[in-house]
């Protein structure tokens, strides 16, 4: 008698929650701890689940490829070995130089390229060929965002049954914005063979929805797509992040010690921070020019309010992000070359990634958490920097054009774009009670307590089963 094996999940990212370092001694393999390798630990490390994805290197022979795969294979995940052309044309070129900007609506910055774009669909063929290799009929496939957007349709061919969901993690533009990529219809025919498709906010589902109707002429009903007799969904569902592990590290030996050293290193009253990967898409020099025009308008703030602005390097290959560094290096050095003291310093400014008790010790420094992107999927650093807050003193500026305003509704937005609103924003975060800081950090704490990582890592596998299960029940009608 043959025994079926037991159903389990896979998921797919473009990165393993891994990256394989090569040093002297070989090959070494460390862990990437983002929100999603926390959030989705508990799936892919139990029973024979799987996450599937490109291990952070270009292996440089057969050898080394294969104590990837062993290494790998022991701790429930399974690589997709990229090469140097690859990344250069899915990842750098198709990835982040076409869909990038585009979906966060930069159209000015979107190369369209007929290369990138057959790389793109080649990787993409790869990634699905390694699921195919590790899937049974019977399994749950999670497919991750924007490099993989091919993935479901690519599945759903060889294995029509199977259930896949799939998570976009960045904006899904407005149909106004996404009708302008040469390869739109392909794309959005690619992420419908997912089941379940899930969205941070109503709007990008939204803007979804209505590409679907008007570039493939596929109309849905609250959501609910019907494309090839299947029935698909498209709902939001912001992600959360684990809010025990950011409210704790705030509260260890290591974190409180840094806390002291960065405080008195600073030396200014007050501090606001910011915190993002290097991306053009974050308002960075938007977010500087403002806090520039607060201290010449407000004279009286010299020397009493320093910005802590910590830039972490990202796709530093990609042309845009290189011009952008060395805007923000000129707009540092202009401020501080101006407003500067020997003893206080404007910006502090450091291009470089922390340890997380670092982080959290930053967190902690900060009365002002300055989140300004001029476009984001959700932006994770709000909700940490509310969660580090054990005091629930502290003032939150949120964009508007960030999914996370959309559940934070207690900080203080604004348009990006707007510098004088930016400006008010500055000095009403720095002079605001702290009874109002109270109550406004607790109701946004409650919130992310409650609507954390587990609870949306739940929340979409029960959508996905709730739609395989009226797929069946619509079959056998
Ligand atoms: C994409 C979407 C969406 C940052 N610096 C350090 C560090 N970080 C961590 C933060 C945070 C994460 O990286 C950044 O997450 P964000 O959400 O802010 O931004 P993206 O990287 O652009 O992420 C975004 C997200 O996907 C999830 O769906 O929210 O909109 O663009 O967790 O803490 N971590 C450490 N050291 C650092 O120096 N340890």
């Amino acid at each position: 008698m043959s025994s079926k094996p037991d159903p389990k999940t896979i998921i797919v990212s473009n990165r393993l929650p891994v990256k394989v370092v090569r040093n002297e001694e070989g090959l070494d393999f460390q862990p990437t701890e983002g929100g999603l390798a926390t959030g989705l630990g508990s799936i892919y490390k139990s029973g024979n689940n799987v996450w599937i994805g490109w291990p952070g290197a270009t292996l440089e022979s057969k050898a080394e490829e294969k104590t990837t795969l062993e290494i790998l294979t022991s701790q429930s995940m399974y690589p997709v070995f990229l090469t140097d052309e690859d990344l250069e044309l899915y990842y750098e070129g198709f990835s982040n130089e076409t869909l990038w900007p585009n979906f966060h609506y930069f159209n000015q910055y979107s190369i369209f390229n007929e290369d990138t774009w057959e790389s793109y669909k080649q990787v993409n063929q790869k990634f699905a060929d390694a699921i195919l290799s590790q899937a049974n009929k019977n399994d749950t496939i999670w497919v991750h965002d924007y490099q993989l957007l091919l993935v479901p349709a690519l599945l759903r061919q060889k294995k029509p049954d199977l259930k896949i969901g799939f998570f976009l993690h960045i904006p899904f533009p407005s149909y106004e914005s996404f009708r302008i990529l040469p390869f739109r219809r392909e794309i959005l025919l690619g992420m419908l063979g997912a089941d379940f498709l899930g969205f941070h906010t109503y709007d990008d589902t939204r803007h979804f929805l209505s590409s679907v109707n008007r570039l493939a002429g596929i109309g849905n009903n609250h959501g609910i797509i019907n494309y090839n007799n299947r029935q698909i969904m498209a709902d939001s569902l912001p992600m959360g992040i684990d809010y025990d592990k950011y409210h704790s590290t705030a509260s260890l030996p290591e974190t409180l010690q840094k806390e002291v050293e960065y405080r008195t290193a600073i030396g200014s009253p007050k501090v606001m921070l910011s915190i993002d990967r290097l991306d053009y898409s974050k308002g960075i020099p938007q977010r500087v020019k403002a806090f520039e025009k607060f201290l010449e308008q407000y004279p009286e703030y010299q020397q009493k309010v320093s910005l802590v602005m910590i830039v972490v390097p990202s796709r530093y290959q990609v042309g845009k992000y290189k011009e952008l560094k060395e805007e923000i290096d000129l707009l540092v050095g202009r401020i501080n070359g101006c407003f500067g003291r020997l003893s206080w310093t404007p910006v502090h400014y450091f291009f470089r990634s922390y340890p997380l008790h670092s982080l959290s010790a930053f967190y902690r420094i900060a009365h002002v958490g300055f989140v300004s992107p001029l476009r984001d999927g959700m932006n994770l650093v709000a909700k940490e920097f509310i969660a580090s807050k054990l005091e629930k003193k502290g003032v939150l500026i949120l964009s508007e054009m960030a999914g996370a305003s959309k559940e934070l509704s207690e900080a203080i937005l604004v348009n990006p774009n707007n510098q004088k609103q930016m400006v008010e924003a500055i000095k009403e975060a720095l002079e605001m009670e702290e009874e109002e800081q109270i109550a406004r950090l607790s109701v946004m704490q409650e919130t992310l307590k409650r609507y954390n990582i587990y609870h949306w890592v739940d929340l979409f596998m029960n959508r996905l089963d709730h739609v395989k299960n009226q797929q069946l029940a619509q079959k056998t009608k």
